[in-house]
């Protein structure tokens, strides 16, 4: 049924990993980082119902359960999403969801005249069926005044990491070193290729 499996020598022998995940953009950033620890990499792409809670680890530590009941196989997933404190961390865990009702232009509206400070979470949960282990990254930056550039997925268009100006979605290739995404999937790298 999934074409697309993680191979990775643990142990000395191939370790599948799948990655369950609906987001393509989640999928290939993943897949070019763990490429880098020898991890071969690609796609579940299962949609897991996420249970309601403010923090990405617990989601996604959630989801990666319910994903081994269904698969039964090593897999890991991530929950991630941009905490803006003006906002009290909104959107959040709900980013997806706001994202689909309001778009970048949305929260450009609701941060009119607030202070534009944001932070990017990311919470990977790997399980081979026992335990779950948990591997994070974030990164602070702000959201930008105006919608800029094309690349990326979800809120890049918007999200100006610190020390830099131009937005994730003009600059892709800064995601690769100092994503939330990147800094979780190079903790997970390193764990794995350490066995
Ligand atoms: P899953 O199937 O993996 O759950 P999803 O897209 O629904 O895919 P989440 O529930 O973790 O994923 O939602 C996170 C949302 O936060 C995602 O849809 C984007 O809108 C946003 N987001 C997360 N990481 C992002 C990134 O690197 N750049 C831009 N937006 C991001």
């Amino acid at each position: 049924m999934f074409k697309n499996h993680f191979t990775l020598i643990y142990h000395g022998a191939h370790l599948e990993i799948s990655f369950v995940t609906s987001n393509p953009g989640k999928f290939s950033e993943a897949e070019k980082i763990l490429n880098k620890y020898g991890i071969n990499i690609v796609h579940a792409p299962l949609h897991l119902e996420e249970k309601r809670s403010e923090s990405v680890e617990e989601i996604a530590e959630g989801c990666a359960l319910r994903a081994y009941s269904a698969l039964r196989k090593p897999l890991f997933v991530e929950d991630s999403g941009l905490f803006v404190p003006a906002l009290n961390g909104f959107p959040g865990t709900y980013s997806a969801w706001v994202l689909k009702k309001l778009g970048n232009e949305g929260i450009l509206r609701l941060l009119d005249g607030k202070e534009r400070a944001a932070e990017f979470r990311c919470a990977i949960a790997f399980t081979e069926g026992k335990d779950v282990r948990l591997f994070t990254g974030s990164v602070r930056g702000r959201v930008s005044g105006s919608i800029r550039g094309n690349g990326g997925f979800g809120y890049d268009p918007v999200f100006i990491p610190e020390g830099e100006e131009k937005t994730f979605a003009e600059a892709p290739s800064l995601k690769d070193s100092l994503s939330h995404r990147a800094r979780a999937l190079q903790k997970f790298g390193e764990s794995l290729s350490r066995k």
